[in-house]
């Protein structure tokens, strides 16, 4: 069979879709709307394929409704010829390994490209070929508490490297290199870990718009999330989006689903009636249409508490301004009279991390190195948030987690 190739190639990156994230009702469905935008942006690009590197979905089991509007676009993307290339991310998966991308696989919707075998105690990874372009494409999923990383560790580079040709690689972990500052806690695996001279790295996982070439690894791309999953991202990043790779060249496409419109405050020398003084005058006469609108207020305040400060009334003004949704963060609010203790909001995962580094070594196994422990600790946690199978009665699951658990401490 003669296959057409063609010697350029173009393609979309995307990550960290996150359908179904956002407890709201309203921003519910921010994520898909999102992602039905970087598809027809894809389309209109005339993309040769389209990589998704873990998290498509905010949960193992995602909504009738989310998961429909994915499979439409799936479908829509196979009819026109473009396949779409994925890893599972930390999200993707249910604690039993369970994870809808398999489900989506079968249907012949999108190909998973994290296959590989075994042998002599490393991991050899097999290329999936685009076959249009002929680009060799091949990665490494990403799990809960950075489990991927012992992936890394048992990784056959050289099998990887020697491979001929045009090569992607993709993967949903944090690279020590590219972390933020912020996020210095954060577990990550180190550049070197990945194969070098592919021509495209196709990253996912932490929440940032990131791109760079180190001596033996060009295009490290993180996209970002396609739509912004929590407040702090909402600040930061404002809009989603993905990335175009088009022979050689990185373009950025944004996803504007929602304007931002942001208030911060210090409360530092100031009363709670001085504070909403502050927010009104900010608001006092703005277009909020089709805006989401984050108030974040932070400091000591001079007189009273947190609770002082009307922020009902402060919605209900925005609201009656055209706002879309209106939210507030007060947790690094510390009242005059007494000191509150308030925990920030990060993602579940990085406060399991922070939790369990705190009190590694607070318990003594003989024979455990903290490595050990804290892996062990991570997997029991996974473990015990591991649901009930469909159809599994009650003993057989009580069954299967105490066999799982007499495994992982090598009973
Ligand atoms: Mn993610």
């Amino acid at each position: 069979m003669l296959v057409y190739q063609s010697d350029t190639m173009k393609f979309a990156h995307m990550a960290d879709v996150h359908i179904g994230s956002w407890r709201d009702p309203k921003l519910n469905g921010m994520a898909t709307d999102a992602f039905v935008k970087a598809v027809e942006l894809s389309i209109s690009h005339k993309v040769d394929f389209i990589l998704i590197a873990g998290d498509l979905f905010n949960t193992a089991l995602p909504g009738i409704d989310g998961l429909k509007s994915v499979v439409k676009e799936f479908k829509k993307l196979k009819e026109i010829n473009i396949p779409v290339y994925v890893i599972p991310g930390s999200h993707d998966y249910s604690p039993s390994g369970k994870t809808m991308i398999d489900v989506l696989e079968e249907a012949g919707l999108l190909k998973n490209v994290f296959k590989g075998t075994v042998e002599n105690d490393k991991l050899k990874l097999k290329f999936t070929k685009d076959e249009k372009t002929g680009v060799k494409i091949t990665g490494i999923l990403g799990r809960r508490g950075t489990l991927e990383k012992l992936y890394y560790q048992d990784l056959d580079l050289e099998h990887l490297e020697k491979e001929s040709g045009k090569k992607i690689f993709m993967f949903h972990t944090s690279i020590t290199e590219l972390k933020p500052g912020k996020k210095t806690e954060m577990d990550s695996t180190d550049i070197s870990y990945l194969p070098k001279g592919f021509e495209y790295y196709a990253g996912g996982h932490v929440h940032i718009v990131n791109q760079y070439s180190f001596k033996d690894h060009k295009n490290v791309v993180y996209p970002g999330p396609i739509f912004p999953a929590n407040f702090e991202e909402l600040e930061e990043l404002g809009v989603g989006g993905f990335f175009i790779y088009d022979d050689g060249k990185i373009i950025r496409e944004d996803i504007n689903i929602k304007n931002t419109f942001k208030i911060t405050i210090d409360c530092e020398h100031k009363s709670p009636e001085e504070i909403e003084q502050i927010i009104y005058d900010q608001i006092k006469g703005k277009e909020l249409l089709n805006h989401i609108v984050l108030i974040r207020v932070a400091g000591k305040l001079k007189t009273g508490k947190v609770s002082d400060i009307n922020f009902r009334e402060i919605f209900t003004k925005c609201y009656s301004q055209g706002a879309f949704f209106v939210m507030r963060n007060t947790v690094k609010v510390v009242s005059a009279e007494y000191e509150e203790i308030q925990i920030e909001q990060k993602n579940p995962e990085e406060v399991e991390e922070a939790i369990i580094k705190e009190h590694l070594g607070q318990i003594k196994v003989n024979g455990m190195d903290s490595d050990k422990e804290l892996r062990l600790t991570r997997e029991m946690m996974h473990l015990f948030s591991s649901e009930k199978h469909e159809g599994e009665k009650v003993y057989e699951y009580e069954d299967r987690i105490k066999k799982e658990i007499d495994r992982l401490l090598e009973l």
